[in-house]
């Protein structure tokens, strides 16, 4: 038999020969003692081979046609497992299931065993990861650079129904995905002081004496895009001490304060903070952001010198995005980079610092805007203390020309918050160093331009633009649906994978009753699996045939979870006083993580744990009623759960989602939404329909109107009848074992404060939801509202944001990647 290149061919012949080969001289196994780890190790070696082919001919070109290229910087990366993605990418799923039934396993079983790398806290780490995934589909040159974090984002699990935290150890067995660069390293300073010195030509400088240097070790991962040879990497840093450093107690014999040095710089790459909203005040956190953003522009630095003589064309070779405020101080790195190391004079550095940067703002809640003491950030980072006061000086001077007199204004914009301590503010900073600002959806942005930057929209409205976020459909249709894939494909070709707007074909199909048959038929399969998992994960047996109304994401008090709850509990009550009452069985399927500090997103989950276990308890409920919360929420489950859902939750407080975007992955599913007028919701409607779409509750406009008439939730708690009585029912202890006191403090908090407007949205959810149960009485009519909503789901792929983001913020083009024959 001919056979071809061992680590480049893509044949069963070759893959299956490559497998055996790696697991005798990579893992070391024979194949009789192998493990399914073993083999999954060997396979992913044999994959990453493949990817490497394609990798080093990108990084080649590049380098060859010194190509304009996108840098996105981000504290987080939730890439997912890459197995089964990269099969899919490089077009061999089933020559690999050819190959490997060799070993007596199935491919499903080797890819279920890799252990995804939970390097972020939810949407926005998740979002980064879906654009990485566009670009090298849409072959535009770019690095994702980040931190290697060794502890991830904690496992979950449920202990009497709260949350524990465990560590994530996701490098335990190894990364076959990544290679590290030891001879990419570069050092980053911190702490000490500065002096200011006169240099040979008589310019004044300033000079940064550091307390520390900390080494950064880049290791990258390959990212192959779909069925192109495009791979492009994704850069993360680790920390390790410096060697080189000549630290000061170790020469005094002070070996244990060494060793704390040593130890304090392994630490800042350590653990992925486990928070949604900024940590106010830890110091780590801050290290954690320079240290992997000095890394990477020193990187792009690097690589810029390598190719061209100096760094005039910085900004004409490089695009910058700040993913949030957490890399924003590298507005200030480059200017110190520019001036200190380079000896550019600040016009200059600054002109090619603004011309680099743009900033993606992802929240409204103004209490999640990042800001620093500035007692801890001159104590940390003096140099780039100075250098921000620098910015904000000449920033507010041209600030006085254009509003005189306005005292007001100043304070506003600037870049410090001197309203009580000091802070640096780094939302300012992001927006007085970039060339475009943006928002992940168009409410988001416009409430953006109206409301938290309106002072910034009125002095630079050219700087600001929409982005309505993506996701990839390559992982969560494709990869995550391969059943919905096959039926996709059959009516309509394989172009969508590509061009996600081509779904709008199966609309011939909605009318199609064989088509709707299948339909349904592929639902409820994937639904029965998600069924076998319950039972094995957390022994409820639950029934495929009812109505799977799913909320999975982070805990939070603005997105409402526990509306979802005053849903189940009314449904409940009502059962319990009339049990005749004919309602549509249900499902309530629950799944994220709360964040270790927030009391209140952790009662939450007790809740729903609670209510379920009485429910389940009720035999006068059973096969009516049913509440699941699965634990450790992530990235391969969502995999799992997004298929199967037939109602999406989408509840938030109008005005307080960014975005969303398991909105859309529920969506392209085939699950019809529950929703409110907040984030990409808005423009779901839109584009699916606004008959094909359970709207309910208040607007952005009616929220902030009745906060400022003075929201009374008390009102609502008095005369709505029905919602007394469940408050009441969750406030007695009847969920708790008779303990009226465990829930007191989330009663409480709705019927005094009810920050969120639960109880003004109530009544409205309450019958959106019965709307709800009402059509999915009719299956047929159900299943045309399913199929629609995938048909019209176009707009949201990630590759139409990316493209956008192309076209009107970063100015790349695409590069063709050929490999050599
Ligand atoms: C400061 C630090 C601890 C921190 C870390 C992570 C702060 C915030 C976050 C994460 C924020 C986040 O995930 N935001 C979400 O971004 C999505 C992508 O744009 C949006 O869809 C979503 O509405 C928004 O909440």
């Amino acid at each position: 038999i001919i056979i071809e290149d061992d680590r480049t061919g893509l044949d069963t012949e070759t893959i299956r020969r490559a497998l055996r080969d790696n697991l005798l001289y990579i893992q070391g196994k024979l194949p009789e003692l192998a493990s399914k780890n073993d083999l999954y190790m060997a396979l992913a070696y044999t994959i990453r081979d493949r990817l490497l082919q394609r990798w080093l001919t990108t990084q080649q070109t590049y380098l060859k046609k010194d190509v304009r290229t996108v840098c996105y910087l981000s504290a987080e990366f939730l890439v997912g497992p890459h197995l089964a993605n990269n099969l899919i990418n490089l077009g061999i799923y089933e020559q690999v299931q050819k190959a490997v039934s060799e070993s007596g396993l199935k491919l499903e079983e080797l890819i279920a065993q890799e252990e995804e790398p939970g390097l972020g806290n939810g949407g926005l780490g998740r979002l980064a990861a879906c654009y990485l995934d566009s670009l090298s589909t849409l072959e535009i040159p770019a690095i994702g650079y980040g931190i290697r974090y060794e502890f991830g984002i904690f496992d979950q699990e449920i202990h009497d129904g709260w949350q524990v935290e465990i560590t994530d150890k996701w490098l335990q067995y190894g990364n076959p995905w990544e290679i590290a660069r030891p001879e990419a390293g570069v050092e980053v300073k911190f702490g000490g002081y500065t002096e200011s010195y006169t240099d040979e030509n008589g310019n004044y400088r300033s000079r940064w004496i550091p307390d520390y240097v900390v080494k950064g070790i880049p290791y990258d991962t390959p990212i192959l895009g779909y069925r192109v040879n495009t791979a492009n990497t994704m850069r993360l840093w680790k920390s390790e001490a410096c060697e080189s450093f000549d630290f000061g107690r170790f020469n005094r014999g002070d070996y244990y304060g060494a060793v704390d040095n040593k130890v304090h710089s392994e630490n800042i790459s350590k653990v992925l903070y486990p928070n949604d909203e900024p940590i106010q005040g830890k110091e780590l956190r801050l290290e954690q952001q320079y240290f992997f953003v000095s890394c990477s522009l020193q990187d792009m630095i690097r690589i810029h010198l390598h190719e061209n003589p100096s760094l005039n064309s910085f900004h004409q070779k490089w695009s910058v995005q700040l993913n949030d405020t957490h890399p924003s101080v590298g507005v200030a790195e480059l200017m110190r980079l520019l001036i200190d190391v380079h000896h550019f004079d600040w016009d200059k550095a600054w002109f090619i610092t603004q011309n680099t940067f743009a900033y993606t703002n992802h929240t409204l809640l103004p209490e999640a805007l990042e800001k620093w003491p500035l007692s801890i950030f001159g104590r940390l980072l003096p140099r780039l203390m100075e250098i921000i006061y620098e910015i904000n000086h000449r920033f507010l001077d041209k600030i006085r020309i254009i509003y005189p007199h306005d005292d007001g204004k100043i304070s506003r914009l600037s870049i410090i918050d001197e309203s009580g301590e000091k802070y640096v503010r780094m939302a300012h900073l992001a927006c007085v160093g970039s060339q475009a600002i943006n928002g992940v959806a168009a409410l988001h942005t416009e409430l953006l331009k109206k409301d938290v930057l309106r002072n910034f929209y009125e002095l630079f409205p050219e700087k600001f633009s929409n982005k309505t976020n993506g996701v990839t459909p390559r992982r969560w249709i494709v990869s995550s649906n391969p059943r919905l894939t096959f039926a996709i494909t059959e009516k309509i070709g394989e172009n969508w994978i590509k061009h996600l707007e081509d779904l709008r074909g199966l609309e011939n199909y909605v009318d199609d009753g064989g088509f709707r048959d299948s339909w349904r038929r592929i639902k409820y399969d994937i639904k029965a699996d998600l069924a076998n998992y319950i039972d094995k994960k957390v022994g409820i047996k639950v029934d495929p045939s009812t109505l799977f109304d799913v909320q999975v994401k982070r805990i939070h008090e603005y997105k409402r979870q526990h509306l979802n709850v005053l849903h189940i509990v009314t449904l409940y009550h009502r059962l319990k006083n009339n049990p005749n009452l004919d309602i549509t069985p249900r499902t309530f399927i629950f799944g994220g993580k709360a964040a270790p500090g927030y009391f209140m997103a952790k009662l939450i989950i007790k809740l729903i744990n609670s209510v379920a276990e009485v429910i389940d308890n009720d035999p006068t409920i059973a096969g009516r009623l049913k509440v699941v919360f699965l634990p450790d929420y992530n990235v391969t489950l969502g995999q799992r759960v997004y298929p199967a859902a037939d109602l999406s939750e989408q509840i938030s407080t109008a005005g307080k989602e960014a975005s969303g975007t398991g909105n859309m992955k529920f969506s392209m599913n085939g699950a019809l939404t529950i929703g409110t007028l907040d984030g990409a919701n808005i423009e779901i409607r839109e584009e699916v329909g606004a008959e094909n779409f359970f709207l309910f509750g208040l607007t952005t406009e009616e929220v902030y109107a009745k906060k400022a008439a003075g929201y009374n939730p008390q009102e609502y708690y008095y005369h709505n009848e029905e919602l007394r009585a469940v408050l009441d029912l969750i406030g007695s202890g009847f969920f708790s074992r008779g303990d009226s006191s465990l829930f007191r403090p989330l009663v409480d908090n709705l019927i005094y404060n009810d920050p969120y407007m639960l109880l003004a949205d109530y009544q409205s959810y309450i019958d959106c939801q019965e709307g709800v149960g009402r059509a999915y009485k009719d299956q047929e009519h159900w299943s045309r509202l399913a199929i629609l909503n995938v048909a019209r789901m176009g707009k949201f792929s990630s590759d139409r944001s990316i493209r956008q983001y192309c076209e009107e913020i970063w100015r790349v083009q695409p590069v063709k990647i050929e490999l050599p024959d």
